[in-house]
């Protein structure tokens, strides 16, 4: 099930978005949709179908038939290479476990996140570094006990090798803690505090990052780890949430699981994952009979105020929702493919970065001239996916 469904039992589906006329995120790319096959998520039950084609369509119809055609023309045309893993970079960190069975939890968490990177998403085996604070419990996986000095070692590794365009994931699990004032990664010797950690982790000239801090008390971190073009996320809202956290495993459980995929694109963006994990989480606490005492949230518009329900009417989750781990190859499309074929593709993923952009910007301009920028960008996205069908 995807967060929308558990959004929408919270109230928001009461804001009848899922049937806003025809700019409905309903069957646009890269949005949080329900889960299921396609063709029911194209249906709009309060928007009757026009029966009569001769007649006159309303705009909204028209957008409709439009986003119909895209969808329907984005079914998997083609197979396409994929790239070296060039380009992305991750650091998995969890520091001290203090228990051996959180520690066994935590490695687990690092070894599937591993095994996803390296596997899947087709990370290069060299961009993937792990630190772990007691790295005798695996070898062959872990690259160094996670020290501060460590750390920045591994930074300094990246930076001297990173591109200025390229994306880097870090992963942190483990504990922090919060005096009221300071976070602090709790690593083996000293402590980052979250200011440091950021000076520690930025001093990588990537454009990109995505810093997923599922430690306790994250919440705290985010106002230092939030920057312009930068996409954070905590397991919990604040450094008051001092408990155990469960985000960690969910997060790392998005990237292996199709569910989370939940506009069926076939990958699965840095929001999709946030919204399953979170509301895997809800249903963890709820299941368990739990007190909720986690609360993760998402910041990517730089003003570190994280939310726990990213959208267009916060401002938060555009950089999410368009961001990826992959390859930018859809599951259905990897293999062999053209350079044409891989042009087109980056092509239909700038259209949809576009597309997103236009929502974000709706409220700051004239509802038909939304309608008619939408229109155009969908019938540009048609046009794409058309050119991929007949490369097939
Ligand atoms: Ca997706
Ligand atoms: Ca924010």
């Amino acid at each position: 099930m995807s967060k929308l469904g558990a959004k929408g039992s919270r109230g928001r589906g009461a804001k009848g978005r899922a049937c806003d006329g025809l700019h409905s995120r309903s069957f646009l790319p890269s949005v949080p949709l329900p889960l299921g096959p396609p063709a029911p998520r194209l249906l709009c039950p309060s928007a009757p179908l026009p029966l009569c084609p001769s007649a006159p369509l309303p705009l909204a119809f028209r957008l409709w038939g439009v986003a119909v055609l895209a969808l329907f023309l984005m079914m998997p045309p083609f197979s396409l290479a994929s790239d070296s893993g060039q380009g992305r970079w991750a650091i998995l960190i969890s520091g001290i476990s203090g228990d051996p069975e959180l520690q066994e939890e935590f490695l687990k968490w690092i070894r599937d996140l591993h095994a996803a990177l390296a596997g899947p998403m087709q990370f290069d085996r060299g961009h993937v570094f792990v630190l772990f604070d007691d790295p005798s419990k695996d070898p062959g996986l872990i690259s160094y006990k996670s020290t501060r000095e460590n750390l920045e070692k591994v930074c300094r590794e990246i930076a001297s090798r990173v591109g200025k365009d390229d994306l880097v994931f870090v992963f942190i699990a483990g504990h922090g803690n919060f005096d009221a004032k300071t976070y602090k990664l709790n690593l083996p010797g000293p402590d980052p505090t979250a200011e440091e950690l950021a000076s520690i982790l930025y001093s990588i000239p990537a454009a990109r990052f995505v810093v997923a801090n599922m430690t306790t008390c994250s919440g705290a971190s985010v106002p230092a780890l939030s920057q312009k073009g930068k996409i954070v996320v905590s397991a919990t809202k604040s450094g008051m949430e001092k408990n155990q956290t469960q985000m960690g495993r969910f997060f790392v459980e998005a990237f292996k699981n199709g569910n989370a995929d939940s506009d069926k694109n076939g990958r699965v963006s840095v929001l999709e994952a946030f919204n399953y994990a979170a509301h895997k989480v809800e249903e963890y606490y709820s299941t368990q009979g739990l007190l909720k005492t986690e609360h993760p949230v998402l910041d990517d518009d730089g003003d570190g105020k994280g939310q726990s329900d990213p959208g267009p009417e916060n401002g938060e989750g555009f950089l999410a929702r368009t961001t990826y781990l992959d390859t930018g190859v859809p599951a259905w499309a990897r293999g062999k493919g053209t350079p044409e074929e891989e042009a087109l593709l980056a092509e239909m993923q700038t259209v949809e970065r576009q597309i997103e952009a236009l929502k974000y910007a709706r409220s700051e301009m004239p509802e038909a001239e939304y309608e008619k920028k939408l229109e155009g960008l969908l019938v540009r996205l048609a046009t794409i996916n058309a050119k991929l069908r007949k490369n097939k």
